[in-house]
Parts: structure tokens; sequence; C-alpha cells
């Protein structure tokens, strides 16, 4: 089977940085394929498609180099399966707060004895090769956003989950669920704390740490801090600071002020 080349990167101690796709162009997950992101997301929970825009978009990530994933839109075993059997090289499931869910979500992620899903790996047998059934469990990455205060208050138990490679944090819905605004940098006191707290935990039990960094800064502090797997904000975003960057200068004004001003307002310090 082919392997995964991100998680070869986090076995070996390097940190992968990931596109994340919210626009349901496959020319441009194409093009971010090869732009030099260890993998490209595709967001079906945010992202202005649906699962079959996100199977063609899987097909474009993985013409080029990049590592193709998916967010689904929630814990659905169902939908899981599809984007599994389409290719997606790890599943990033949102909101999971507590260890049953992880565990419920582990288990849509792999085969009998260590899970539940179905087999019929379609385009996965394709990009993975004819040992696909042999190898997928071992080779698809399976992250558990921690995303709220019960997923915080459960982080111990959804890390000791079996067959759970990390967490994945959403600094966003996190600074919602603490009672602060989303898209504030710098990040708040709260979510700063809570994102060492995942960090340290997720190390002590032998899990990776990724999160969504709103911008570039912040994810090469997240790295700096033991995050081995970062979304620099997605497609929308960065399109939008560099739109805001190039009409600024060519109308005579400082492009660094118009970055600032491009991600100081909501949604653009969100990432979004
Ligand atoms: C969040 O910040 O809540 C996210 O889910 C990032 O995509
Ligand atoms: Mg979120």
């Amino acid at each position: 089977m082919r392997r995964n080349d991100v998680r070869d990167m986090l076995a070996r101690g390097e940190a992968a940085v990931v596109a994340w796709m919210s626009t349901d162009s496959p020319y441009l997950a194409e093009v971010l394929s090869y732009c030099g992101y260890d993998a490209v997301t595709v967001d079906l929970q945010h992202g202005m498609f649906d699962v079959g825009r996100a199977i063609q978009l899987l097909q474009a990530v993985s013409s080029g180099p990049a590592v193709p994933l998916a967010r689904c839109s929630g814990l659905d075993p169902a939908q899981i399966g599809k984007l599994l059997d389409g290719g997606a090289y790890g599943i990033i499931c949102p909101g999971v707060d507590t260890a049953e869910q992880a565990a419920a979500f582990v288990r849509a992620c792999r085969y009998p004895p260590r899970g539940a899903r179905s087999f019929g790996p379609s385009r996965g047998l394709l990009y993975g090769g004819s040992d696909y059934v042999d190898h997928a469990d071992d080779t698809v990455l399976t992250w558990a956003m921690i995303e709220s205060k019960d997923g915080l208050a459960n982080l111990d138990a959804i890390l000791a989950t079996p067959g759970l490679d990390g967490v994945f944090v959403g600094p966003n819905d996190l600074a919602l669920s603490l009672g602060e605004r989303p898209g504030t940098l710098p990040l708040s006191e709260k979510v700063t704390a809570a994102m060492s707290e995942i960090a340290t935990a997720a190390r002590a039990a032998e899990r990776w740490a990724g999160a969504f960094a709103p911008d570039a800064d912040l994810a090469r502090r997240l790295i700096d801090s033991g995050y081995q797997f970062v979304a620099p904000g997605n497609d929308v975003s960065v399109l939008r600071q560099a739109a805001a960057q190039r009409i600024a200068v060519a109308r005579g004004g400082s492009g660094a002020a118009a970055k600032d001003s491009a991600v100081r307002d909501l949604p653009g310090s969100s990432g979004y």
C-alpha cells in the first residue's frame, strides 16, 4: 500500500503543514497539492461542497504530492466510510467531546476486528494499492477534534482511545465554548493555556497534537510548542490576505498594513 507520508513525518518527529480547503475547485485542490503543503484537507464541515465534490477534490489532491485528508462534517460513520473509500488518507472529526465519541470515530475508520468500517474501498484501492485492506488501519490517520470545554475535561480519556492517532484543536470553537469571541489574535490567555495543556497531554499519552492556526505566525509558534500538524488558515483566508496586500501595494499603500487589516477583523482573523 502507498505509504502515508504525513504519518511517516509525524513518526520521525517532524511537523506537517497542511492546506485547508473550503472551496469546491478541483483545480485549486491540485494547485495546493503542488504548492509544498504536506497534506491538503478537504473540509466537509464548513467547506462549500458536499461529499461527492469532496471525493473529486481528493482525486485532484492525489494527482500531486500532498497527502489527501478530509474533515468529515460530523461523527457520521457512513460519511467517514465514503471519504475513506474515496481515498482519504486521514480523517479529522470535529466536536469530539467524550471518550465514547472518540471510540465511535476510530471504529468508523478501522476494519474489523479493530473497528466496524465496511469493506468496499473503491478509490482507496486505486490510490492506496491492491493490498489496501491489509494496511489501511495502520495507514489512515485518525484525528479527534478538541474544541469544547467538555472535550478539554475529557481530554485524557479521549487520548487513551485505542487506535486514535492524535487530537486536533479547533481554536475558534474552543474560544466560543470557553465564553470568548472566536477570531481574536493573539489568542486569548484561556485558549492559549488550553492549547498548551493539550500539547502536553498528547505527548504524555504518546499521541500527536495538531491544530488549525488562524495565521502562519501562530502555526510556527504551535510547532515550537510541540504541535506536529498545523493548518495555517483555510484557502479563502490565504486568498483574502494576498488580495488585500496586492490591492494595497498597487494603490501605493503598504502591503503589511493591508495584511494586518485583512486579518484583524472577523472573519479574517479566525483563519476563515
Ligand atoms: C475551529 O477553529 O473551531 C475549527 O474547527 C477550525 O477549522
Ligand atoms: Mg470548529
